[in-house]
């Protein structure tokens, strides 16, 4: 490649990059200013690239809307995908407050869930109130980058597409025009796409050995599809002491928290955990339980709870600006998948770089304390630490039954608590229902009269009914 076509080429890929991130509106002018030392280059490209019509000569035909009419009539199974952007003040750990923006008034947003070659019908609603003008970035999509531009208070928009790739995926706001996208995203616009392999998940094979005549030997075990399901989105917060996006400290990485689904520590115990198992609301059976007391409605604390031997599911997508070693202490990853392929099996720990997703398949053996954590030291201890218990660690069986509130024994205590509403996705074609679900996440309240209404536990209105536990 000569010299001259070599920099054409490189013009014109950074002009194609600099349109994708700052906007098409954006003028040569403009992009002078922001990413291209004109003084460096070829002045007869930059003129080229002028009478070519600049940078709006790239993306005209971006904005075009796609056709849901067309999908609608297609054959495939369509799919709403309602959310509308809203900007809310939402609890943080130690009793304060955030400015934090969201899809639906909830941190993550609504989890979207398809089978493999669905149609996504996605419409956005900014409410006329609304501060700012949201877009919708779905990375389950394949399509122009157009589709995902940000529209006004009062206003509507609706795209399609048809979920292709099986896997999990990130959705996220696209900010004003793209610009304030990263304050948009770390405040709290992000959630998932699960789309479900059309032929649905594979049986999980968990390798171990067995002695056999005095000889140790492979036992490989083999589980169904189903499978009890969480999801766990990983992501940072970074804040002023007023609780207002800082910019600064986003760009030099100094997060002022680690955020699974939205909280510090939002699945460790409580003061129920205690007083179940410590007999006393005030003796803390975790170091930290910064969401304790049942006035803390749906931002108390809660705990994931599976059964022993059950296969497990976890959808895994790192939302936020630094890398997740996702690790759980105790126990083995069985399968690690990302799209629809296997990427490892029976691995201590799995690397999700920036909007990257995973599955993880795995069967809690013994009954047990598990923390599933960023094994990265700052993130665990601001945050990145959330709590599975697998089957009857502490004996409680026969003290709820004693008590009433259980009339036999119990595989988790699940079916006691509910699991935490904000961690379980929708049902899928694989999916094992969960016991019970009780009301936890960064909910409005709205968010959370909602979940109640659909039949979710607000356990701080039924603990204080139950039993005393002997
Ligand atoms: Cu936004």
């Amino acid at each position: 490649m000569n010299k001259r076509i070599s920099m054409l080429f490189t013009v014109a890929a950074v002009a194609v990059i600099s349109a994708t991130l700052f906007g098409s509106t954006y003028t040569q002018t403009q992009m002078r200013g922001q990413s291209l030392d004109v003084s460096k280059m070829d002045a007869n490209v930059i003129e080229q690239i002028h009478q070519m019509g600049g940078l709006q000569l790239v993306m005209p035909e971006a904005f075009a809307e796609t056709d849901c009419g067309a999908l609608a009539d297609s054959g495939r199974k369509v799919v709403e995908f309602n959310v509308t952007g809203e900007s809310v003040t939402l609890p943080i750990m130690g009793g304060k407050t955030y400015n934090a923006m969201t899809f639906s008034g909830q941190v993550p947003g609504p989890t979207l869930r398809v089978t493999q070659g669905d149609v996504v019908k996605m419409t956005l609603t900014i409410p006329a109130g609304e501060v700012t003008g949201h877009g919708n970035d779905m990375h389950a999509s394949q399509m122009s980058a157009g589709s995902f531009d940000s529209i006004n208070p009062g206003q509507s928009k609706t795209y399609c597409y048809i979920a292709q790739s099986a896997g999990t995926f990130k959705y996220h706001c696209s900010g004003v025009h793209l610009l304030g996208m990263d304050q948009h995203v770390l405040s709290g616009m992000y959630g998932i796409a699960i789309v479900d392999p059309l032929n649905g998940y594979n049986k999980l094979m968990v390798e171990k050995t067995a002695v056999n005549n005095g000889k140790v030997t492979l036992d490989r075990m083999f589980y169904d599809p189903e499978a009890l399901e969480f999801s766990l989105q990983y992501n940072q917060l970074y804040l002023t002491p007023e609780g207002n996006y800082d910019a600064g400290a986003m760009f030099q990485h100094h997060n002022t928290a680690t955020v699974v689904n939205g909280m510090q520590f939002g699945y460790v115990p409580n003061m129920v955990h205690n007083l179940l198992i410590k007999n006393d609301t005030n003796k803390n059976i975790f170091v930290a339980q910064p969401w304790n007391g049942l006035e803390l409605k749906q931002y108390q604390s809660q705990l994931l709870y599976v059964e022993n031997g059950q296969h497990v599911r976890l959808f895994v997508e790192n939302q936020g600006n630094e890398p997740v070693f996702f690790h759980i202490v105790g126990e083995i990853l069985d399968r690690v998948t990302q799209g629809n392929r296997v990427q490892s099996g029976a691995t201590e720990t799995w690397l999700l770089g920036g909007s990257q997703g995973m599955i993880v398949d795995l069967v809690f053996d013994e009954p047990g304390v598990y923390a599933a954590v960023n094994h990265d030291y700052a993130a665990i201890y601001t945050g990145a630490a959330s709590i599975f218990v697998a089957g009857d660690p502490f004996g409680l069986n026969p003290r709820l039954v004693d008590a009433g509130v259980i009339k036999a024994p119990v595989p988790s205590y699940a079916y006691v608590l509910g699991n935490p509403s904000n961690a379980v996705p929708p049902m899928g074609m694989n999916s094992i229902a969960h016991p019970a679900l009780n009301v936890h996440g960064l909910y409005t309240d709205e968010v959370a009269s909602e979940k109640i209404a659909s039949g979710a536990i607000a356990l701080w209105e039924v603990v204080p009914t139950l039993p005393p536990i002997p």
